[in-house]
């Protein structure tokens, strides 16, 4: 077989699965995921090289409608621009969910030049597996992708499959990037990221979408990471919550945050997070430049 390579933009609904089987398609964890919805803010290239082919897959933001903040937009804007410029679309919905955020994506899936795939996620969680078969009817009647694929993105042999998949459509041409390259994300960037999915999962309501995560010192001390990251939030009140009664919640966010950051990193990290109060960050355009958003 000659050797292929490209892109595959990964897009659908906010919670749907995108960022889970991204992971599990190149067998590491990169990309955030949690059980809340707009988890992932920013686009992210997760790239599997083997010696057949070399895929990069462009994780990105849920597309999603009724907020309008400025940080709304960005992500937005960041999920339907990586519709452009790829080789394949793995457009994924969740079994038995269609939404009127599906339904904004179609638009914007529909107007694509390449083939896509059409990852029906989550089947695991139908209680009849045979339930899955109307809500394939009923898509079918709104879009015909090139592929349709009904999977749970935690089931081995349903992503082995679709590798297979993607690579039918996948482009023969050499390496895009060099052979060793996992993201073409910074390490600083994905910690930051680390220590964000970790104040997404604990913490409830509205705060997590009113903060955000900067490292400020990244330093190697022989064979230590130092890093101090800043945890901007949105008001006061929520400052005291993120700390948490006796400091324990930021405690269990740095332990949390510490070992995933380990995992990635293979070494051992020394972490410190401060908590600081931006007022409107996630609103204003240039507060949204200053912490990466632009
Ligand atoms: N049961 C089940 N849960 C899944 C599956 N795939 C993903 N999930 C869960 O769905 C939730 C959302 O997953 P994410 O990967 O963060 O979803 P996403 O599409 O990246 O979400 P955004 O970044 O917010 O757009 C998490 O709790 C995952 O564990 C699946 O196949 N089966
Ligand atoms: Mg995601």
């Amino acid at each position: 077989m000659s050797h292929k390579a490209g892109f595959i933009a990964v897009i659908g609904r906010p919670n749907v699965g995108k960022s889970t089987l991204t992971n599990e398609l190149i067998g590491q964890k990169l990309s955030i995921t949690s059980h809340r919805p707009q988890t992932t803010r920013h686009r992210i290239h997760a790239i599997d090289t083997t010696d057949d082919y070399q895929m990069v897959f462009v994780d990105t933001p849920g597309m999603h409608i009724g907020n309008t903040k400025a940080i709304n937009a960005y992500m937005n804007r960041a999920a339907s621009s990586s519709i452009n410029d790829v080789d394949i679309i793995l457009w994924l919905v969740e079994a038995g969910k269609w939404t009127k955020e599906d339904a904004r994506v179609l638009e914007h899936v529909s107007k694509a030049q390449v083939p896509v795939i059409l990852c029906v996620n989550k089947i695991d969680k139908l209680k009849d597996k045979q339930a899955v078969l109307p809500f394939l009817a009923e898509i079918g009647q709104k879009y015909q992708p090139d592929d349709l694929f009904p999977l749970s993105a935690f089931n081995k042999p349903d992503t082995k499959t679709l590798r297979t998949l993607i690579l039918k459509y996948l482009p023969e041409q050499g390496n895009i990037f060099d052979a060793d390259y996992v993201t073409d994300r910074s390490e600083k960037f994905v910690v930051a990221e680390f220590i964000r999915e970790k104040l997404m999962r604990h913490l409830t309501d509205e705060l997590p979408y009113d903060l955000t995560v900067e490292i400020e010192q990244y330093e190697l001390d022989g064979e230590m990471q130092r890093i101090a990251a800043r945890i901007f939030v949105d008001k006061t009140s929520q400052k005291s919550i993120v700390i948490g009664n006796k400091g324990e919640m930021l405690k269990l966010i740095g332990t949390e945050s510490r070992q995933s950051i380990e995992g990635f990193l293979q070494r051992k990290v020394f972490l410190k997070l401060w908590v600081k109060v931006k007022q409107g960050w996630s609103d204003d355009k240039r507060s949204l430049a200053s912490l990466g958003y632009d």
